[in-house]
């Protein structure tokens, strides 16, 4: 009210009254879908998953790494595994009105009321590395990171190739990711349905390992006593993959002849052991997302338009590819 009368009162300057006006009544980005701290400085609040796996250090890094450098201010909380700690902290970053909230959640489901409180306070949200399964896109401006089907895909291409020749039954095991997460849904289904085209592929046992090696170790023991003849071990992670490692090579069988391995990620040490042949092909998950992490983040924060889906670039690794990449991989 003060602001017009005073624009009519000033009606000699009414281009100067309007700037005015203009600068007092709208932040500084001119948004809704966030602002800009007064020092001009982006808060980042990020709820990472946990520290399960060398997939998941080398994210931490990367993310951290960049905040640095694109001079976002980052507010950084490890849940451990749990989707309560993740709930705990987004609320946390509501209350103390961060930019832009970013998370990989640790399942896919049951985030709908907790980004709805976000969106309430005018707070975007970026999903990066694992999917929500929320009906309502609305909840978050984009989601950046691997397609995990794809991934599972590759996987079973590369088997289907191996065994192209051979009549026999291939009988497989699967040690699967984080029940409920993203990519344990998205790898199990992508390699089922590619194997599905031969029935002499089969899985003979199916299993979490919550991406660790501890529990990789303890489940392939567990197969190995219940499954014989496995000819293949597929892993939804390196680390898993390890475990089993060492868990065949205790039963007194050769990894990689055996018992021939399958992971995804191509951290160092699964790399470690593709290049010394136990493990016998590798499907990459890029960890490597805080640069374009940053770039969404700003935008976002700008209101400018990002695409809804960012899909990460990956390849593949057999053990000679290893042997060359492993001198220059940076995680
Ligand atoms: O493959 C696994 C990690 O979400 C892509 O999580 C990520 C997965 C990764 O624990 O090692």
């Amino acid at each position: 009210m003060f602001r017009k009368v005073s624009a009519f009162v000033l009606a000699g300057v009414i281009a100067t009254a309007m700037t005015g006006c203009g600068s007092t009544s709208t932040p500084a980005t001119g948004t809704d879908s966030g602002k800009v701290a007064d020092d001009g400085k982006i808060t980042m609040g990020f709820s990472q998953v946990g520290a399960e796996s060398g997939w998941r250090t080398a994210n931490t890094k990367s993310v951290q790494e960049s905040a640095k450098a694109a001079g976002v201010e980052l507010k950084f909380s490890d849940a451990q595994q749990k989707q309560e700690n993740q709930i705990k902290a987004i609320r946390s970053f509501v209350q103390q009105k961060v930019d832009v909230i970013a998370f990989s959640p640790v399942v896919e489901s049951g985030w709908d009321t907790v980004l709805k409180e976000a969106q309430n306070a005018k707070i975007p949200v970026i999903l990066t590395d694992r999917a929500v399964d929320s009906a309502d896109k609305t909840l978050y401006k984009t989601f950046l990171g691997s397609d995990f089907v794809e991934e599972g895909k590759k996987a079973g291409q590369w088997l289907v190739e191996e065994y192209k020749d051979s009549k026999d039954p291939v009988n497989i095991v699967e040690l699967q990711g984080t029940t409920g997460s993203a990519p344990a849904n998205d790898r199990k289904a992508g390699f089922a349905e590619v194997i599905a085209a031969d029935p002499k592929f089969k899985i003979a046992a199916s299993q979490t390992g919550d991406f660790t090696r501890a529990k990789g170790k303890e489940v392939m023991e567990a197969f190995l006593k219940s499954t014989p003849d496995i000819d293949v071990l597929y892993a939804h992670n390196d680390d898993m993959g390890l475990g089993a490692i060492e868990a065949i090579e205790g039963a007194g069988k050769v990894p990689g002849k055996d018992i021939k391995i399958i992971t995804i990620d191509a951290v160092k040490d699964g790399m470690q052991a593709l290049a010394d042949g136990k493990i016998s092909y590798i499907v990459e998950c890029s960890p490597l997302l805080g640069p374009q992490l940053m770039d969404l983040a700003k935008k976002v924060v700008a209101g400018e338009q990002v695409p809804a889906r960012v899909v990460t670039e990956e390849t593949t690794f057999t053990q000679e590819q290893a042997k060359e990449a492993l001198p220059t991989r940076q995680y």
